[in-house]
């Protein structure tokens, strides 16, 4: 298969009709927020993959809850960087572009982005797990571990663990996305998860051209049309530059 490279990517973004992006925690790498795999993938003495699961939360709620504290102060203090900026202005120029964020850390929000589809939810939002009852709480540190909600039961943060489903409605959009994509992008994400993982693959076998930016080689490699090596931050405000 021939591997397109960046000039090439640049032209197919530019006559897309529609265009759909995933992007994982690579993507906020570069604003300070640590990635789940990897060197950054470690709190304290706890693998951050083990400690998204309800499992976790049942046996530990107060150390789940500080891993997520310490999250929401990182990523209150961080900014959008060049990558989510990217994205946001590909959005505005292009007018067909869907998101579809894996990440809970809202900093595509905070870029401008606006058709955004959050599928592992929020870490703003907490959630009763008694009550169902959702509230946004965006204070960096909050006063008491864990929260209660005021049933008295105990708040969970508002994310998707390992073994829950995904919000449907948005899953569903999400997978119509990908089907119905001409240039689906995949952004920082080790595309190990799924099923979140599973959608460009669904893209690619919906006609879509896979392009994945990535600073390491991942699954999508093997079948993306191009694999752009590097950094989001770098990378995706170089493909939106008319004057190269
Ligand atoms: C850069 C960079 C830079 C660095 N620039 N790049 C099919 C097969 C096998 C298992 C399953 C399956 N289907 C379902 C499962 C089970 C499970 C799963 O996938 N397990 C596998 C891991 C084995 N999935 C689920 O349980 C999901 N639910 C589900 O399927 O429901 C149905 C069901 C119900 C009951 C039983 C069974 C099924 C739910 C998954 C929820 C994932 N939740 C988390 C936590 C969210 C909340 C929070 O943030 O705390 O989501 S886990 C974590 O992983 C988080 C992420 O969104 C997700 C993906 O990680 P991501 O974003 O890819 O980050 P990394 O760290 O992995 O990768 C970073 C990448 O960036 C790397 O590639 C770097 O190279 C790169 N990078 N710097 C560009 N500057
Ligand atoms: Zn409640």
């Amino acid at each position: 298969m021939l591997l397109w490279g960046m000039d090439q990517v640049r032209e197919w973004l530019k006559s897309a009709r529609s265009i759909a992006a995933l992007t994982g925690a690579g993507i906020s790498a570069e604003s300070g927020i640590p990635t789940f795999r990897g060197p950054g993938g470690f709190w304290r003495n706890h693998r951050s993959e083990d400690l998204a699961t309800p499992q976790a939360f049942a046996r530990d709620p107060s150390l789940v809850w500080e891993w997520y504290d310490w999250r929401r102060g990182l990523i209150a203090k961080a900014r959008p960087n060049a990558g989510h900026c990217a994205l946001a202005a590909l959005e505005l120029k292009h007018g067909q572009l869907l998101l579809v964020t894996q990440n809970v850390d809202g900093l595509h929000d905070r870029a401008g982005s606006r058709n955004i589809l959050k599928i592992h939810g929020d870490i703003w939002t907490l959630r009763c797990s008694v009550c169902g009852r959702e509230r946004e709480d965006l204070r960096a540190s909050l006063p008491q571990l864990p929260p209660r909600c005021t049933c008295g039961g105990l708040e969970r943060p508002g994310v998707v663990w390992f073994g829950e489903s995904l919000p449907q409605r948005i899953w569903a959009q999400a997978e119509q996305a990908a089907r119905d994509s001409e240039i689906f992008l995949v952004i920082g994400t080790s595309a190990v998860v799924y099923p979140a993982a599973g959608l460009a693959a669904l893209a690619k076998s919906s006609g879509a051209r896979v392009v994945e930016i990535n600073v390491d080689d991942t699954p999508v490699s093997a079948f993306a049309d191009a694999s752009l090596k590097g950094s989001a931050a770098e990378i995706l405000p170089r493909l939106m530059d008319d004057r190269l």
